[in-house]
């Protein structure tokens, strides 16, 4: 089957789509890139710079008018509500994430779309998985509704590639850091806002406790995972739907202790919250070999590198007057 040309993002202006959708629009030309979500997004560069619409995920008749008018033959399903959003509303995570997926599966089987791309998390994983050098093939029993959610997500998408033959993909994501969008209600935010506060306030109050460890990614790797993932050809993917990508993993300490290399003023109290439940039942670390010999992953950011981005990132636009511009 040929490669994919017009890719429809649902979830466009979240802290992912939101660099996701300018790196589509890279390769596979502005015009052929779609962003779409739930709120407007007029004067934003994702509107300015190519087609922008208001797409509930859970609405499929509007789905469909999107693939049609755009002629899409590729849905990437960034719509969701993470962790600590989903805690608070578990019905409606269920909703957004498990309607909105059937959606764009049954849009992409009608449609005979070419690809689905639907990101699963760690939050597959809960207390009874490996934590350290957590296996691809493992226990998958979350104590979140949004981890409960990604394990039903990827079965989808394994049951409609099975069942139907849509070419369904997806990557566990770990924690991802980044500086232009902040992140959207999740667990490892904290691990993104102490850059924030490092900059503004040379303080921080973290909400998990120092000695917590989490796999981290920062978003350039992110989003080289994903572009690597949608141009794999089909016959190397065997696992498809649910590939484990490590990247960094460190302590909210390690984290703080590297900050203070560039910001020796730097402090931080440890206040966890009903998140530290959350972070304690992820693992710390991730076996990804399976991703890294069926479609050649490998990062490129460690933790030195990857903080030293960020503080220059966010420096220059605290400079400029627009530390909370992205
Ligand atoms: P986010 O919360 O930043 O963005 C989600 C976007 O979805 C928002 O722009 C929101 O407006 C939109 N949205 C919410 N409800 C919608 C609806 N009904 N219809 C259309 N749009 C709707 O999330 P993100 O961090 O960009 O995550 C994107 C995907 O990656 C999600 O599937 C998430 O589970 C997964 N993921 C993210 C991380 C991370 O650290 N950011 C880690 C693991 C997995
Ligand atoms: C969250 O913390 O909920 C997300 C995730 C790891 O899926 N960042």
């Amino acid at each position: 089957m040929s490669e994919i040309s017009r890719i429809l993002v649902i979830g466009a202006l979240g802290q992912i789509g939101s660099e996701l959708t300018p790196a589509l629009r890279q390769r596979y030309g502005a015009d052929n890139v779609v962003a779409a979500d739930i709120r407007e997004a007029k004067g934003t560069p994702l509107a300015e710079d190519g087609p922008y619409e208001i797409c509930d995920v859970t609405d499929r008749t509007r789905i469909d008018r999107l693939i049609t008018g755009y002629k899409i033959d590729c849905i990437a399903n960034m719509a969701a509500l993470l962790s600590a959003v989903g805690e608070k509303v578990p019905q409606k995570c269920w909703e957004v994430n498990i309607n909105g997926l059937v959606n764009t599966l049954e849009a992409a089987r009608e449609h005979e779309l070419k690809q689905v791309f639907c990101p699963s998390s760690i939050a597959v994983f809960g207390p009874n998985t490996p934590r350290d050098s957590t296996p691809q093939e493992t226990v998958l029993e979350p104590t979140t509704m949004y981890g409960v959610t990604k394990v039903s997500g990827e079965l989808l998408c394994h049951y409609y590639h099975l069942r139907f033959g849509v070419d369904a993909r997806g990557l566990r994501y770990p924690g991802i850091i980044s500086s232009e969008t902040l992140p959207g209600g999740g667990t490892t935010d904290y691990a993104v806002e102490i850059f924030y506060k490092a900059i503004e306030d040379g303080h921080y109050d973290c909400f998990v406790r120092e000695d917590t460890m989490l796999p981290m990614m920062y978003m350039p790797d992110c989003i080289k995972a994903t572009m690597d993932l949608l141009a794999a050809p089909r016959e190397k993917l065997m696992h498809r739907s649910n590939y484990n990508v490590a990247a960094i993993s460190f302590t909210a300490g390690e984290l703080a202790a590297e900050i203070t290399k560039h910001l020796p003023e730097f402090t931080i109290d440890y206040k966890p919250d009903e998140r530290q439940a959350y972070a304690d039942s992820w693992p710390r670390t991730i076996d990804d070999r399976i991703a890294r010999e069926e479609w050649g992953w490998t990062p490129a950011y460690d933790l030195a590198a990857m903080t030293k981005d960020m503080l220059e990132v966010l420096t220059k636009r605290q400079a400029a007057g627009a530390l909370y511009a992205g």
